[in-house]
């Protein structure tokens, strides 16, 4: 119940549908927090550190992946002998797909997120600060923009995705 003299503070989300939805063609990118960091209580600390770096979440949501949906979308690594626990990772918990918009970001994420393996990430990445091993390294990032489309569309519908201006409404 918002009363006179209240000052109300909310965030004021426009949506639209369509293509249009992408401001100024900006840069999109597919996170996935995997498994690992939700066990860990980590979902927080890794969306803050999205935040902090630019990043505009432009979709977000908890799924439960199926060993068809996980094993199709590492399809590229099917003949590595990590494949399989992979997959068997990437279904044991629910994880966080999001869609996150900004300047450069496809790199300004793989930046944040660090090497594969925790060992080689650089101090201050996601991955040196919070993995355990080179399997279970906390984050997915899309690669290149042309792979972030396709990811992005693997994942959301264009309904999915929201078009919000930086703005607070105050009442
Ligand atoms: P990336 O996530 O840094 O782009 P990719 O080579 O695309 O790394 O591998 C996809 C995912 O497969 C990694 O994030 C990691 O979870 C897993 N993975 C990659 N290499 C290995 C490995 O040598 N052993 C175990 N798991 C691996
Ligand atoms: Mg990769």
């Amino acid at each position: 119940m918002i009363r006179d003299g209240f000052l109300a503070v909310l965030v004021l989300n426009t949506f639209s549908g369509g293509p249009e939805w992408r401001v100024n063609k900006m840069d999109r990118t597919l996170v996935i927090i995997k498994p690992d960091a939700l066990v860990s209580g980590l979902v927080g600390r890794v969306m803050s550190s999205i935040e902090d770096r630019g990043g505009s979440i432009a979709g977000f949501k908890m799924i439960k992946l199926t060993k068809k949906k996980a094993g199709e979308f590492y399809k590229v690594h099917k003949n590595r002998h990590f494949y399989k626990p992979l997959v068997e990772f990437m279904v044991s918990n629910p994880c966080f797909v999001t869609v996150v918009q900004g300047k450069g970001i496809v790199g300004k994420m793989r930046k944040l997120m660090g090497d594969t393996n925790p060992k080689k990430a650089k101090k201050g990445t996601i991955r040196r600060l919070y993995a355990v091993d080179n399997r279970h390294n906390i984050v997915h990032g899309s690669d290149s923009i042309e792979n972030a489309e396709k990811e992005i569309k693997f994942f959301f519908k264009k309904r999915e995705m929201f078009h919000w201006r930086k703005k607070i409404y105050k009442i």
